[in-house]
């Protein structure tokens, strides 16, 4: 029994547990395991298929530690110099850069690349691309398994993890230095282009350029919707996140955060900074003037009055503002203008704001906005705020990216407010349910969470992963505190499945995310113990493992990548203009007009298939729902236990607010009554499956995929028109960009494609409606209801709704198709059509190498910047005989003169990409460049599917490799490697990669080059004829 828990760690989040036991009888430690022969693994692990598995897992573990060493030697080297380093970089130039970059490059590369990169077959490209929620499978880290019964590690294995953790975020600290500092340079040049742009007069390419400059500042954040009961844990969470004591409020008996914060990084300075926004102050007074109506309703008036109405909650909105004043004041004194005297932006509709030097500062500042407290008789602002956000310095690693929203309760009883808090629900890249581990399963508001917002951040959302936070894990009862550690984690295990059988088990969430694995994860977290640390090491109490799922999310390498690229784009078109050879564009130009044309006729008729498809689902939708419209109406509007006395007030309501009520009082929040949903759910159920299929969260989807397929390949016209290789370069990005643009509207278009249904129900009800919300005095109640029916029968309301989402969809179609046409046709024309336009008097080849070096600097090539054909500065590209290009492992000095154009010995920005005649000459691509090849290499997977299914012999070897970079799943490389013939293999293995996104596509990509290069060669010669 004397193997280390280092072994049985492994063991366990390797799913190899089961083997555990034979590895103990041999006291197989951590350097035994690291010595162990394929012959020994026989024996310790006598079953074939988990047997393949530890090989390759062990393989790729022993690899990573030899890789780690040397990681940890360059680091080590790096950091030590890291601030001398830092001056460097900023300030030399050639020489002094290039050997203290590549350390840092290589010393930061794979551990965190891998990770970012791993993917499971059925979990999401994009999930799975930022790694949402993924943990190193690589290194020991939480116990997965049940807590084994010694107390601690070894004190020599904590040192170990110890050092090797504050190792791996050394490094991960200098890639994101490296990485700001390359950002940071480019963002340098660009600004004071555009400066220079700013001074010239109004052109086709000065507006276009303009535009291009503002589009490469925008940054789309990826948001996290943070929901939970009250107390659930949920600002303690993000503060100790975030490594803020004190940032959110929380904690103090009867006080709880009532508004929506959110939490975003201060991207410009070290303070804390708060930005209240208001509602408006006709708002205020519409609420006020709702609950004044609901009082005035005299009893006998109407039919019936409601007697459970909301006054409690009323009085609360009403006393937490104005306090005692409060009592028994007209809607008139409420709102005069000396009540807001103390916050005079909420009068003049401005932000308020608050700039500190410390979270504890700010948030006693903020706490009378955030946060409704029944103690305390200080006024508070909360029921006039709208929305705060919070600037954290010193966030960048997890937040330059992403913003955490703190969303108290479901919705809001404030038309504004809830309007706001849907549309952070709709655009949630993650959904965090909060709930204390005593009652995650129990207590039923947290699951209600689920069954009321799921098509909010479903399918009329963007949501790819949700997770179930189980909080306070250290609260343990007291006869456990003897075996804490056990006792906690043995509660952490069990919870976590519980829940995950209870989550399976919501019939919503199974509609909408189905057959979607890895979607969901169970978190147990303690903020406590992870500040004390004292019964839990900080791995256990999995507020790392959230940490690294924020960081994943936040991506910053790729999104430094993709600002470097934009702008490398930008200045390839203004490098690209001095010098237009006419002729060469003329051809090139006619070419990719063609190129373009045939490529919209295919996107343009694949898209009448979701046209048809919705055609007949919502056909048969409208026919089910004119049979059920009745029996649904009356479950709004009569429904059971509510007939009679206590309905009236809601209907009338209801009426007058469209079809749509919110309940005001807390507890009811989440319980919308909204009869134009109701009404459409008959076509909903139709068309889910179908919706699910076109426009999946998770995964590509087929239309996601259409324009991802869709390119005029500009590369390729390269090598016979060297001349114009910027211009082509230039419209290569263009064409990813606009790519990018069309994937981000298409996201946008299925939430509202998606809401249409009760969009048009709700309009075609409108003067039903209304004409119901005139009915007073006796038996009002019974003409409301039969005006509602006798609306909903006249008014063909379903086959309007079905007509409108067709409308959508074809709308869809035509955006895409005119945005492609108009946008490309547009950058033709400003690219190749306009004549030797020297833009600015400035020479801007130096930028333009500068930026195509840091695009570069990643890369083990090294890499010498393009010559400038005004300037003849060197370059290093050379041709070989046969007409493919290579990259070659050194400089080569070359004068390039554009007006003399010679073909054989022409270079051109594109030598490193496809055109490598053998992987062992050609050096791996730059991260920048990879970045860019993804989507051609997407395109040439799924043009050449069905040859390769057919011709590709080296199946196995690929998977293996796949399976090495940690690409693909034991389960799926087994399932893989157990079928023939290799037709069906390769077939299995591209459903995988498929499923993988662009990443795993490109790295299956890298590995056919690797070893079927002749039959790449062959399809690509092809492709190009
Ligand atoms: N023992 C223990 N208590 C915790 C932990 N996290 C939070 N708490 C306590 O739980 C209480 C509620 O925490 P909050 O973070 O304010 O909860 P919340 O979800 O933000 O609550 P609202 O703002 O009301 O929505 C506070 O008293 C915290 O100290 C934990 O990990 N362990
Ligand atoms: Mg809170």
């Amino acid at each position: 029994m004397a193997s280390s828990s280092f072994v049985r760690d492994l063991l366990t989040n390797w799913k190899l547990s089961k083997w555990i036991k034979n590895f103990e009888d041999e006291e197989i430690n951590e350097e035994g395991f690291q010595l162990l022969k394929e012959k020994d693994i026989m024996d310790l692990i006598p079953k074939i298929g988990p047997r393949r598995i530890f090989i390759r897992k062990h393989k790729t573990f022993i690899k990573k530690r030899q890789k780690t060493r040397n990681e940890d030697k360059n680091v080590q080297e790096a950091t030590s110099s890291s601030a001398s380093f830092i001056t460097t970089c900023k300030t030399s130039s050639g020489n002094a850069e290039e050997p203290c970059q590549k350390a840092i490059v290589n010393s930061i590369r794979s551990p965190i690349m891998a990770k970012r990169t791993m993917v499971n077959m059925g979990s999401l490209p994009k999930t799975t691309k930022s790694g949402v929620g993924e943990t190193d499978l690589c290194q020991p880290s939480t116990r997965m398994g049940p807590p084994s019964t010694d107390k601690r590690k070894s004190d020599g294995d904590d040192a170990n993890e110890q050092t090797k953790k504050q190792k791996r975020s050394a490094a991960s600290r200098t890639t994101e230095t490296f990485d700001s500092q390359k950002k940071t340079e480019v963002k340098k040049i660009m600004q004071s282009l555009r400066s220079t742009l700013n001074e010239l007069p109004s052109t086709k390419l000065t507006d276009f350029l303009r535009d291009k400059f503002e589009m490469l500042e925008k940054d789309k954040k990826k948001i996290v919707g943070v929901f939970g009961k009250t107390g659930a844990g949920k600002s303690s969470l993000i503060n100790t996140i975030l490594g803020e004591t004190k940032l959110l409020p929380s904690g103090n008996q009867g006080a709880c955060t009532s508004v929506m914060i959110q939490v975003e990084a201060n991207m410009t300075n070290e303070k804390y900074i708060a930005e209240i926004e208001f509602i408006t102050v006709q708002e205020w007074e519409d609420e006020l003037s709702s609950i004044f109506i609901g009082r005035s309703c005299e009893v006998g008036e109407d039919e019936d009055r409601d007697n459970s109405n909301d006054d409690d909650d009323d009085v609360e909105i009403i006393s937490a503002f104005y306090g005692k004043y409060g009592n028994g004041k007209t809607l008139e004194e409420l709102m005069d203008k000396k009540n807001f005297s103390k916050i005079p932006e909420f009068r003049s509709s401005v932000k308020k704001e608050f700039l500190c030097d410390t979270a504890e500062e700010l948030s006693e500042k903020i706490s009378c906005f955030t946060r409704s407290d029944t103690q305390n008789d200080e006024p508070q602002y909360w029921p006039l705020v709208k929305c705060i956000t919070l600037k954290v310095p010193n966030s960048k690693d997890l937040l330059e990216h992403v913003v955490l929203v703190d969303l108290p309760g479901n919705g809001d009883c404030n038309k504004s407010r809830d309007e706001m808090w849907k549309r952070f629900v709709g655009n949630c890249s993650a959904v965090w349910i909060v709930s204390d581990i005593a009652r995650a399963t129990s207590e039923k508001e947290c699951w209600e969470v689920f069954d009321s917002t799921v098509s909010l951040f479903g399918p009329g959302g963007e949501c790819q992963s949700i997770s179930f936070i189980c909080t306070k894990t250290d609260d343990i009862e007291e006869s456990q505190k003897d075996d804490a550690r056990t006792s906690i984690l043995t509660r952490n295990e069990i919870t976590k499945m519980k829940v995950r059988d209870k989550f399976y088990k919501q019939k919503k969430v199974k509609k909408h995310f189905s057959g979607v694995e890895n979607f969901f994860k169970v978190f147990t977290v303690s903020s406590k113990e992870y500040k004390k640390s004292k019964h839990l090491e900080k791995e256990e109490t999995e507020i790392p493992h959230l940490q690294e799922f924020l960081r994943n999310l936040n991506d910053h390498h790729s999104r430094t990548s993709d600002y470097i690229s934009g702008a490398y784009g930008i200045l390839s078109l203004i490098q690209g203009a001095k010098n237009s050879n006419m002729t060469d564009c003329k051809e090139v130009c006619q070419d990719l007009e063609k190129r373009l044309m045939d490529n919209l006729k295919s996107i343009s008729k694949f898209m009448e298939e979701p046209c048809k498809v919705f055609e007949q689902f919502l056909s048969l939708g409208v026919q089910q729902s004119e049979v059920s419209c009745e029996k649904l109406m009356d479950k709004v509007i009569s429904p059971k236990g509510k007939k009679g006395s206590g309905y009236h007030q809601v209907l009338k309501a209801l009426c007058k607010n469209d079809g749509v009520h919110r309940p005001k009082r807390k507890k009811n929040r989440g319980k919308e009554i909204n009869l134009n949903e109701c009404l459409a759910s008959p076509m909903r159920s139709c068309i889910d499956e179908q919706f699910k299929c076109f426009f999946p969260n998770d995964k590509q989807g087929p239309i996601r995929e259409q324009i991802e397929n869709f390119t005029l390949d500009a590369n390729s016209l390269i090598s016979k028109h060297p001349s114009v290789t910027l211009h082509l370069k230039f419209l290569e990005m263009e064409e990813r960009e606009l790519k990018a643009e069309l994937i981000a509207e298409l996201r946008e278009r299925k939430k509202k494609i998606y809401f249409s249904l009760t969009e048009s129900i709700k309009k075609s009800m409108y003067l039903g409606y209304r004409r119901a919300s005139l009915h007073t005095g006796k038996d009002s109640m019974k003409r409301m209801k039969a005006e509602l029916h006798q609306h909903v029968k006249n008014t063909h309301i379903f086959q309007k709704a079905k007509d409108h989402m067709l409308d959508c969809l074809t709308k869809l179609k035509k955006h895409i198709v005119v945005q492609l046409k108009s946008k490309l046709e547009k950058s033709f024309e400003i690219s190749l059509k306009t004549h030797n336009s020297l833009i600015f008097q400035d020479n801007v080849s130096e930028d333009y190498n500068k930026i195509k070096e840091l695009m570069d600097d990643s890369s083990t090539v090294p890499v010498t910047p393009i010559s400038d054909p005004h300037t003849k500065t060197t370059a290093f590209q050379s041709m070989l005989g046969n007409g493919n290009k290579l990259v070659q492992n050194m400089k080569i000095t070359a004068t390039i003169d554009p007006d003399q154009p010679n073909i054989e010995h022409k270079p051109t920005l594109l030598d490193s990409e496809r055109n490598e005649p053998s992987v062992s000459k050609c050096q791996v691509p730059t991260d920048a460049e990879t970045l860019q090849n993804h989507l051609s290499d997407v395109a040439f997977v799924n043009k050449n599917r069905s040859a390769l299914i057919q011709r590709t012999n080296m199946v196995e070897r690929i998977a293996d490799d796949l399976f090495l970079d940690m690409m693909i799943q034991d389960d799926i490389y087994l399932k893989i490697s157990k079928v023939s013939p290799s037709q069906e293999q390769m077939k299995m293995l591209l459903e995988v990669v498929e499923a993988g996104g662009k990443t795993v596509t490109s790295a299956f990509y890298k590995s056919l080059r690797k070893y079927e290069l002749p039959l790449v060669q062959d399809l690509e010669s092809a492709s190009h004829l």
